[in-house]
């Protein structure tokens, strides 16, 4: 079965986890921090033979900072995925250190407001380096997938650069900012006005994307931020037409539970769009034309009917990611339910 899953940045990364593990149980550990030269690596059972999972990820997040090329969202997945992740943090290196960035503070060299640890900073390097020889995104995070393993096929959703910019209004004035400055350095406190994916109009799909979705089987959306994550992949030309007219069934677990996102800040960008705190706006919010299941947790039961009524099939179930096995039990739903709506 071929599983497409438009993905963010933890919210995502801790789903695929739990769907690798419903589709392949007790899958085998990911190489973690083992040696590229140890042969074991190689030797690491490959499961997207079976699996056949493509993770379309979003890099609407990305950032440029110290002249290097960050990629929040695909590390997040790849390092979870090939147990490199903070588990704590849900973001970053397990084990880090924060000598660069101390040496960069003792320069006054700044920002200092986005955390970069030593081990995260070298994926960087390697990635502006391979960049800069002129391979696109698309290779360049398949050859750190080589080292990762992280048993999915992991495609940027473009090559080209896009950059999510927010617009918001405070003391300061009306201004535009880096979304990591408006999620990172203000914290989403700033009132928020729009939600500018700068680039994506003129971006392309990266090589791959758009067969993905005409060829899956399952196209899911995991409990990612709907806006500024799945949003952004959609908003790339062509990827939200691919997914409406592809001939496989489209499932979403909602981020929302009990009227808030579970992490992070998605009800303020969400508000900025217009849309309310609730599993049933989200669901309305992707709409009928793109969604055929929608999953609530079941503290959002009530919102079942109010789903469904707009032509999407709904049910309710506990959607708390608390560890891989209640993870892949939704994953289990969630293609369940593509069965049923197929
Ligand atoms: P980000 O890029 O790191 O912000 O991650 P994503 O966009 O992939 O996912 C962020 C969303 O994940 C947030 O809106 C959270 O509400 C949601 N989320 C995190 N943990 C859980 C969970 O255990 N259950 C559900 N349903 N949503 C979760
Ligand atoms: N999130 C933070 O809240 N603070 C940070 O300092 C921070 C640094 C960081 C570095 C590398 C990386 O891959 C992710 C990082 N994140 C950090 C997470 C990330 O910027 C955001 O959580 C997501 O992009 C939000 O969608
Ligand atoms: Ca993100």
């Amino acid at each position: 079965m071929r599983i497409v899953v438009l993905a963010g940045g933890i919210g995502g990364a801790r789903f695929l986890r739990g769907l690798k593990e419903a589709v392949t149980p007790g899958g085998g550990p990911p190489p973690g921090d083992a040696d590229i030269t140890d042969t074991n690596v190689t030797d690491v059972t490959d499961v997207t033979d079976v699996t056949d999972i493509t993770v379309i990820g979003n890099t609407g997040d990305d950032i440029h900072l110290f002249g290097l090329k960050v990629c929040p969202d695909l590390d997040t997945v790849m390092y979870t995925l090939g147990g490199g992740i903070n588990e704590e943090q849900g973001w970053g290196r397990a084990a880090e250190s924060w000598s660069v960035k101390e040496e960069l503070k003792a320069y006054g060299v700044g920002p200092d407001w986005f955390g970069l640890g030593d081990r995260d900073f070298a994926t960087h390097i390697v990635r502006t380096q391979m960049l800069a020889a002129g391979y696109p995104l698309s290779a360049v995070t398949e050859a750190l997938c080589a080292r990762w393993q992280p048993g999915v096929r992991l495609l940027p959703m473009s090559d080209d650069r896009v950059e999510t910019h927010v617009l918001v209004e405070d003391g300061e004035g009306r201004r535009a900012v880096h979304f990591q400055e408006y999620w990172v350095r203000l914290r989403a406190e700033v009132p928020a006005q729009a939600i500018l994916p700068v680039g994506a109009e003129d971006a392309a799909p990266a090589p791959g994307v758009l067969e993905a979705i005409a060829e899956a089987d399952v196209i899911l959306f995991p409990p990612s931020n709907p806006v500024v994550s799945i949003g952004t992949i959609l908003a790339v030309p062509g990827i939200r037409q691919a997914v409406a007219e592809a001939d496989a069934p489209v499932v979403g677990l909602s981020p929302i539970v009990g009227g808030a996102p579970v992490r992070g800040m998605a009800d303020k960008v969400l508000a900025a769009v217009g849309v309310e705190s609730t599993a049933e706006a989200v669901a309305r919010h992707y709409g009928p034309g793109l969604l055929d299941g929608w999953l609530v947790d079941t503290a959002d039961a009530d919102a079942v009917p109010a789903v469904e009524a707009a032509g999407i099939v709904c049910r309710a179930l506990p959607l708390m990611m608390t560890d891989v096995q209640a993870t892949a039990a939704m994953a289990r739903a969630a293609l369940a339910l593509a069965e049923e709506v197929r």
